[in-house]
């Protein structure tokens, strides 16, 4: 972990210390230029995989920026609207049948972006619909390379690291090698736009054909139509199974860490770019869709010091959790000249916020017909502003009550559990769900492992108590007055990604 951690810090701030400055910033009308936008959103990353977090200076301060969710569609499809799930209808994973996807009506900020003039590009997992209307092309994205879903929603050749270890895919309609808790029916496709290019891909050879776009598009794409541009780069990295290039040679390296090198290297190689061509009116924003899938084991990641004691003897405490661990994820945010270097906030922040922000960079603004859940951070970004969310839910995402329900409450330093339970630990050990009543109240300024909650009786308790049910109770009454969505999540095996729907075993070497 620390290797990749020094080399991102590197990256991140070694590189934006030296760019020079050639760029004009005001174009001959002295209208400012827009800035350009890299999102970096790694999968299933634990808030303890950089070394940018595991050295705290000062304890029970670390840096609290969470996920909006703590499973995948749901995570991505807040990321991109800026709306709950409760509002975009996302609230549980999109399945590899699934017919439709991020509800039709929602928008995401690559639309308001394109439609402002910027061009859009997206690589890597979608998880929001991956047929007709609802692929990234037809939801703001001038261009898409990538996986429609997770890594693991498909058979490949040569599989990669993961529990339980899955076979390869079956050649022919004849040989059957199912598994029950792998995806072994249909081979996992690579799209380009909405064509499926390759399938089953070589996951092994992913982070270069993801680096090689990225770089495409920033370079030549983009460059070429003298646009300002957003990248979405969702990683297929941390999420299992696991692959790296130079597995085979590794040796001193755990095979989690070999593969956390890999996205370093990845990462590193569209920051280069980046400083090769002195973007430096770009900003790059690094962050998690959530914590670390715990019963994967080895393969997963870490939690650093959020390990959720008071759920310990009954489950897990990090993916699909509303413990900190679940949600709590590393993030960095780079823009040189702008944004100090080294400099950290430990406001409490949320993946939320990213469409505000980067909207109000842009100077454009989304549809006015409906509410937002996150803040413009800008100021926390480029002036030392400390002003963060003063509450921020946490909905249910898969553990434990209905799915997107906002049980689960942070108020500045404390959080409320109106509903509790363990995911499945490394172990296969897991707990049973419980009701709160009164909730269960923790301190996080003292009590960072959610290790022992308030007394009830204690005037602090009642206090924070108070104030938490005024919070959820507005919140829940924006929602319910506002202009809301509900998702699809119809599932029928014509839907499924295939590029020979007739052929049961879904080999398309013949697209190479
Ligand atoms: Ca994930």
């Amino acid at each position: 972990m620390a290797q990749f951690g020094f080399c991102l810090l590197l990256l991140f701030f070694g590189l934006i210390h030296h760019i020079k400055s050639h760029i004009k910033k005001e174009d001959q009308t002295g209208v400012m230029e827009r800035p350009n936008f890299i999102i970096i959103l790694a999968d299933d990353i634990g808030w303890g995989d950089l070394w940018v977090n595991s050295t705290p200076t000062t304890p029970h301060q670390n840096p609290d920026f969470h996920s909006p969710a703590s499973t995948c569609s749901p995570s991505r499809a807040t990321l991109l609207t800026g709306r709950h799930g409760l509002r975009n209808g996302v609230t549980h994973n999109f399945a590899w049948g699934s017919v439709r996807g991020l509800p039709l009506n929602e928008t995401t900020f690559a639309q308001v972006l394109h439609d402002a003039g910027y061009y859009t590009a997206i690589i890597g997992k979608w998880h929001l619909g991956h047929n007709g209307s609802y692929s990234p092309v037809h939801r703001g994205f001038d261009y898409y390379f990538g996986i429609c879903y997770s890594n693991d929603m498909g058979s490949t050749d040569k599989p990669g690291l993961d529990l339980p270890s899955c076979p390869p895919c079956v050649h022919s309609q004849y040989t059957t090698r199912k598994h029950e808790e792998c995806y072994t029916e249909v081979a996992l496709p690579l799209f380009e736009n909405e064509t499926i290019i390759e399938q089953p891909l070589d996951t092994w050879s992913l982070k270069n054909r993801y680096a090689s776009a990225a770089v495409k598009q920033i370079f030549t794409t983009s460059f070429s139509k003298k646009q300002p541009f957003l990248l979405y780069v969702a990683l297929a990295h941390m999420h299992v199974p696991l692959f790296h290039n130079s597995f085979l040679n590794v040796t001193t390296q755990d095979p989690f860490t070999a593969s956390l090198s890999d996205m370093d290297s990845l990462v590193g190689t569209i920051m280069q770019t980046v400083s090769t061509e002195q973007l430096e009116n770009t900003l790059i924003w690094f962050t998690g869709d959530n914590g670390p899938w715990e019963q994967k084991c080895q393969f997963a990641g870490h939690v650093g010091p959020f390990v959720g004691k008071w759920q310990a003897t009954g489950g897990g405490s990090a993916k699909r959790t509303t413990w900190e661990g679940g949600h709590r994820v590393p993030t960095v945010v780079a823009w040189p000249k702008k944004i100090k270097p080294n400099s950290t906030s430990r406001a409490l922040l949320s993946g939320l916020d990213i469409f505000p922000t980067i909207l109000s960079l842009a100077g454009v603004k989304p549809p006015s017909d409906r509410r937002y859940d996150g803040n413009d951070i800008t100021d926390i970004l480029l002036n030392d502003s400390d002003t963060a969310h003063k509450s921020l839910m946490h909905p249910n995402s898969g553990a434990a009550g209905q799915f997107g329900d906002l049980q689960t409450i942070r108020l500045k330093h404390h959080k409320a559990f109106y509903i509790t339970v363990g995911s499945v630990t490394c172990g296969g050990r897991s707990g049973q769900q419980q009701y709160q009543d009164p909730p269960l109240i923790f301190d996080l300024s003292q009590d960072e492992a959610e290790e022992t909650p308030l007394n009830p009786e204690s005037d602090e308790y009642r206090s924070v108590l108070k104030e938490v049910e005024r919070e959820r109770e507005a919140l829940l009454w924006d929602i319910a007055t506002d202009k809301v969505s509900l998702a699809d999540y119809t599932v029928i095996p014509a839907a499924v990604s295939c590029c020979q729907p007739h052929n049961p075993t879904c080999r398309c070497h013949s697209l190479k």
